[in-house]
Parts: C-alpha cells; sequence; structure tokens
C-alpha cells in the first residue's frame, strides 16, 4: 500500500511509537522557531536545563509580535532574545526582519524537513513541503535540547483540490471555504494533506497562506507536495539546493478525502467573531466599513501586497476608512519600495507599519467602538483586536483592497478586470538582518532586564484533590479569552506573576482574585477549550493562580499539551450531561488521584457540595501522567537528572 506524503516524513523522523491514527509518536526535530511573545518563556525554560548549545540542524528566534515599545518592556526582552540565541546557537532574526512565519518560509523552509514553533501557525512551512508543527514553548525548548517531540498521530486528510480560481477568488478563499465546511473544530487531530490538478496553479506563498490558517481549523499540520513550483520558489529564494521533489504515493491511502473545486469557488468573508463563520462576501456587501487592516503572516506576502498596490493604484482610501499595511517581512517591504509599489500604497492613502504582526495581535490599530475592522488576518476572535466588542471580518487581500476605496464590504469581482501578479524570478536577498550565532559563544553575556521575572513551578499532584469549581463556560473557548494579548498585555509575557492578574478577564473580572482566595481551583468547560494560539502562559498564569484542573467535554492539541506541561490535570467527562450539572463554585474532590492516574484512564470526581459522583478521563500517555504527578516537565526532567 502507498503512502501519504505526511507518512513519509513522520516514518523518516520517527523516534518512537507506531504511527496509527490516535496513537502517541515522537519525531525527531530537525528545525525550531519561536517568536518574541513565546520565546522569552521558552528560552528560559531551556535555561532551566543547563544545555549549552541546541541540538537541532537549525533554530531561529524571531522578533515580531511585541514591536510597540511604550515603555521599556519589549526592548528589554529583545535584548534578551538577542544575547541568549548569541549564547545558545540560535540564529536571530532582528526586530524589523519580519513575521516569523513569513521569514522562515523565504529563507528557511526546506521540504521533507520537520519544524516545531513556539506559534500556532508555525504549519505555514507545509506550503513548502515540510511537516511543521505548532507547540508551546517548553515543548519548543525541549526539541532544542534535542529531546523528539511527542504527539499523537493524526489522521491523515487529503485535500484533492481541481480546477483553478477564478479571478478575483484567492488561496484565501480556498481555506475559509475548508472553515466553511469543518469549522474551528474540524481539524482536531487531522493532517490536512493537499494534492490533486488544482495544486500546480498555486505558488508557495499561495500554499502557504493555506497552510497557515489550517491553524484555525485545530490541525496538527497542513502540507503541500514539493513539486516544481516549490522548486521555482525556491530558485527565486536563491536556495534552489534546499529543493528535493516530495510527494503522495498515487496508492496512498487516507483517513478521510475532502473534495475542492477550485473553479467553485468566490469571494469569501469571515464574520464576527471566529474564523468559521464564513459566508460569501456579496452576502454582506454595503456594510460600511471603518478600518482594513492589510497584513499578518496569512496574507502579507510580495504576492498579495503586489496585487493590492495594483486594485488601489491612482486611487484613494475611502475618506470613511483607516487602511493599514503591514508588509510581511523586510524582504516584501524593500522590493515594494524598490518597484514603486510602496509609493503606490502610500499615495492611495494606506497607513504603512513595520514588517510585524501588529494589528493582528492588537499590537497598535485597535479599531474604533462600534465599527466593523476588515482584515486579511486569520483570527477574530473577540476583544484580540484590542477593542472590546470589535466586529471584525477576514477576508482576502482583493477583497480587503477593493472594501478600502470604497468604504463598504465590497465583491472584488465589481471592480473589473482582476490584476495580474506573478512571483518574481528573484526575490531580492539580504539575510544582514539575521544575525548568526558567533564562533565564541562564551564571550556572550545574556542580558536579563528587570521584566524578565524567574519561572514558576508547578507543584506535585497531591494524593487527594479537592478544588472549587471557579469558572464554568462554554465551547470553544480561544486562549484570548483565556490569556488576552494586546499591546498593554503582551509586554508582561516574561512576567507571570503581572500576567496572571489578567487570566480570564475579559470573561470573568472576579476572576484572579477569586481563583487566588480559593487555593486550589477547577474550571469547567464545554468542547474544545483552548483553541487558538499556542501560548503557554494560558496554562502557565493560571497554574500561578492555583488552577489545577480543567474538566471539559474535550480540548484543543496544544492548550491541552501545555496544560499538562505546567501540571494542571486535563480531564474530559465521560458523560457530557454531568457538565451541565456542574455549577460554578461547587467543591469537586478525587480521592487518590496519583493511583488513578498512574493505574488508568478513568478518575472519579465527587462533587461534595452537590453530593454526586461522576466520571471523567484523563486520556494522559504515561510519560504524560509522570509529568502531571511531578508538577509540570521541568520538576519531571529535572527529577530525572537527579
Ligand atoms: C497568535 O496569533 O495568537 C500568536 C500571538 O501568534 C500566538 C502565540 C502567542 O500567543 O504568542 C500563536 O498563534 O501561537
Ligand atoms: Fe503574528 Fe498574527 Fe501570525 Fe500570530 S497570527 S504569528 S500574531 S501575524
Amino acid at each position: 500500500m502507498g503512502k501519504s506524503l505526511t507518512q513519509k516524513i513522520i516514518e523518516e523522523h520517527l523516534v518512537d511509537g507506531e504511527p496509527v491514527a490516535g496513537s502517541e509518536i515522537a519525531l525527531r526535530i530537525d528545525q525550531t522557531l519561536t517568536q518574541d511573545a513565546t520565546g522569552t518563556m521558552a528560552y528560559l525554560q531551556f535555561e532551566a536545563m543547563d544545555i549549552p548549545r541546541v541540538r537541532t540542524k537549525l533554530s531561529v528566534s524571531y522578533v515580531d509580535h511585541n514591536m510597540l515599545q511604550t515603555g521599556f518592556e519589549n526592548a528589554d526582552d529583545h535584548r534578551f532574545l538577542q544575547s541568549f540565541a548569541a549564547k545558545h546557537g540560535i540564529y536571530f532574526s532582528r526586530p524589523g526582519n519580519g513575521i516569523c512565519h513569513q521569514v522562515h518560509l523565504e529563507r528557511f523552509s526546506a521540504p521533507g524537513e520537520t519544524l516545531l514553533g513556539s506559534d500556532s501557525h508555525t504549519p505555514m512551512c507545509g506550503g513548502a513541503g515540510m511537516l511543521a508543527i505548532g507547540a508551546g514553548g517548553l515543548d519548543v525548548a525541549m526539541a532544542m535540547a534535542g529531546e523528539p517531540f511527542h504527539f499523537v498521530m493524526p489522521r491523515v486528510v487529503r485535500v484533492d483540490l481541481k480546477g483553478r480560481l477564478p479571478p478575483w477568488v484567492s488561496a484565501k478563499d480556498v481555506i475559509l471555504e475548508m472553515l466553511r465546511r469543518l469549522t474551528v473544530k474540524g481539524g482536531v487531530g487531522r493532517v490536512f494533506e493537499y494534492g490533486g490538478e488544482g495544486i500546480a496553479s498555486l505558488s508557495v506563498p499561495e500554499r502557504a497562506t493555506i497552510t497557515n490558517m489550517g491553524a484555525e481549523l485545530g490541525a496538527t499540520s497542513s502540507i503541500f507536495p514539493s513539486d516544481d513550483r516549490t522548486r521555482e520558489y525556491l530558485r527565486a529564494q536563491k536556495r534552489e539546493e534546499a529543493w528535493k521533489p516530495l510527494s503522495a504515493d498515487s496508492d496512498a491511502e487516507y483517513d478521510d478525502v475532502i473534495e475542492l473545486d477550485l473553479s467553485s469557488l468566490e469571494p469569501l468573508i469571515a464574520l464576527p467573531s471566529s474564523p468559521d463563520r464564513v459566508v460569501p462576501v456579496r452576502e454582506f456587501a454595503g456594510t460600511e466599513v471603518a478600518q482594513v487592516a492589510i497584513g499578518s503572516c496569512t496574507n502579507s506576502s510580495y504576492l498579495d501586497l503586489m496585487t493590492v498596490a495594483a486594485i488601489v493604484k491612482g486611487k484613494l482610501v475611502s475618506p470613511a476608512v483607516s487602511a493599514a499595511v503591514n508588509p510581511g517581512t523586510r524582504q516584501v517591504m524593500l522590493m515594494l519600495a524598490e518597484n514603486g509599489a510602496l509609493a503606490d500604497l502610500i499615495a492611495a492613502g494606506f497607513r504603512v507599519l513595520e514588517s510585524s504582526c501588529g494589528p493582528c495581535i492588537g499590537m497598535g490599530q485597535s479599531p474604533a467602538t462600534d465599527t466593523v475592522s476588515l482584515r486579511t488576518f486569520n483570527r477574530n476572535f473577540p476583544g484580540r483586536s484590542g477593542t472590546r466588542g470589535d466586529c471584525v471580518y477576514l477576508c482576502s487581500p482583493l477583497v480587503a483592497a477593493a472594501s478600502a476605496l470604497t468604504g463598504v464590504i465590497t465583491d472584488p469581482r465589481e471592480l473589473g478586470e482582476a490584476p495580474r501578479v506573478t512571483l518574481p524570478a528573484e526575490f531580492k536577498i539580504d539575510d544582514r538582518m539575521i544575525i548568526a550565532p558567533p564562533e565564541r559563544p562564551e564571550d556572550v553575556a545574556i542580558v536579563h532586564g528587570p521584566n524578565i521575572k524567574p519561572l514558576p513551578r508547578g507543584e506535585p499532584l497531591p494524593e487527594t484533590l479537592r478544588a472549587t469549581v471557579i469558572l464554568k463556560v462554554a465551547d470553544d473557548i480561544t486562549t484570548d479569552h483565556i490569556m488576552p494579548a494586546g499591546s498593554k498585555l503582551l509586554p508582561l509575557r516574561s512576567n507571570i506573576p503581572a500576567m496572571a492578574e489578567h487570566v480570564f478577564e475579559q470573561v470573568d473580572a472576579g476572576f484572579a482574585k477569586r481563583a487566588k482566595d480559593a487555593g486550589n481551583s477547577v474550571v469547567v468547560a464545554g468542547s474544545n477549550y483552548g483553541q487558538g494560539s499556542s501560548r503557554e502562559h494560558a496554562a502557565l498564569a493560571p497554574m500561578y493562580l492555583g488552577l489545577r484542573a480543567v474538566l471539559a467535554k474535550s480540548f484543543a492539541r496544544i492548550h491541552r499539551a501545555n496544560l499538562v506541561n505546567v501540571g494542571i490535570l486535563p480531564l474530559v467527562f465521560v458523560d457530557e450531561g454531568d457538565y451541565d450539572r456542574i455549577i460554578q463554585g461547587d467543591e469537586l474532590e478525587i480521592d487518590a488521584v496519583r493511583d488513578a492516574i498512574q493505574n488508568g484512564d478513568g478518575v472519579r470526581i465527587r462533587n461534595r457540595t452537590q453530593g454526586y459522583e461522576f466520571e471523567a478521563r484523563h486520556g494522559l500517555s504515561p510519560q504524560q501522567a509522570k509529568i502531571v504527578l511531578a508538577g509540570g516537565r521541568l520538576s519531571y526532567v529535572k527529577s530525572l537528572q537527579g
């Protein structure tokens, strides 16, 4: 029987386990990436392991998220990251060089290799045939230490693309269509492997838009084969030597197959405030727009921005609209500057922002009260823009550009002939903003500014766990709900005690205080708890406040792994009806919890307040069980070292 591309890469990197869907496997990791919002924590954890130099083929530390310097904090973290990279054999992409995923795709992607990144959109490099996976910072730190990455072997779904995209329809519409069909839960435990005759018409940056936003499906990863288009892209990046052909066998078997005819697609838009609320743009055409933001790791490539520039050239953004653009990388920014497209954008009234995540993570450009913001990004979770009650729509750069001109949501097909933009034969190559680690790391001193606080550690699990239900929430709670980002909170990312004050603040302003008063606490949740970003702060800060367990209908993959890593017990209801019975404030008790975890999957919980018992499952692998018992992965690793 033939193999899928995913199976081939997994088998080549397999260190432990059987690659059978649903069972735990361990993979060798070739490359890692971190960004500054998760990287400081990842490196503090790496530091706690006392390993002098990374043991990967390549590790890169990017600065792209915490870019507004409204106080000393972010600048402190940048200096820490730069010195840390130099000391430990890590490449450092300086602030201004661009968004991690875009730069990594341009300068480091390598078909057939594995990449683990402390950011949920790491699968973007799957657009160039890598098996790229997002994870919490500690998992990435372990990979840098040479440890394999443990995760559950996903089901492999083939997405069979047919036909070609019509004019004005783009790669963004392909992934929005996937979200429309499958929802934000539809990819959990799955890898989407794209194939079929339709892929030949998609360039690597277009493929990367699709694999990037596979994160919104909850997928473990998304991947395209490495073919002539991949070669063409790597050649244009002057890295043809990184290319090798890679594809699934023609008789490969898949767990599922999805058919998608590119020629049947039309411009799509995701309504507030979830990336899966997708409808055709025409259904909302005419809605007034106050802000248009073009950029983010999903849609800030040279192709994207050249297309926008071509649409707005010689015109002016509507007086009702504030329009902003973040070119994804310095390479893109430089090329637009040199070919005049940047001037076209400026002339059209765009506010040109630096190459960074910017508005996508609420670092500036928060929209006005009760107005519509149209963004080419990947997430529109409530409040993520930095404005409470925001109204953010997600769309392609073509829809965004057309709407910026008209001031209302516009189906770009109304603009007449679509611009034709093609990949350049050569990108502009200038890697001087990526600093290679020095020959003599012993001369480097790590700069810890006052913003960097020591890492909190979890406590070993007690014999009997007694805890209060401190909060009960519904389905699809995102890590943005749990641990908000934005320009005010991101500077605290290396300071867990300060960050902890803001846990769940948009959902329940009294959470932090109540949690501290309660001592041990439990959160009760619906399905897909912790979807969205990889930020382990959404586990670390609640742990710091005394959260010992989360009892949910189901979990998102990365967040569940982060809970385990900090020693919080992830429990799933056996009977979902028990979710309905629990009331916030109930006292729960698990007797002999350590034994239960070591000796099986079932856990019996007593609701002391209401006087009944019910069953839950932990689903921990033997290694994960040891980690939770020890009070988190760092304590566990330390205990092994003696
Ligand atoms: C995001 O898009 O939410 C982030 C910011 O890039 C996160 C990581 C983080 O919280 O720092 C992600 O997607 O993993
Ligand atoms: Fe940055 Fe936004 Fe991409 Fe996250 S989703 S990496 S914040 S651009």
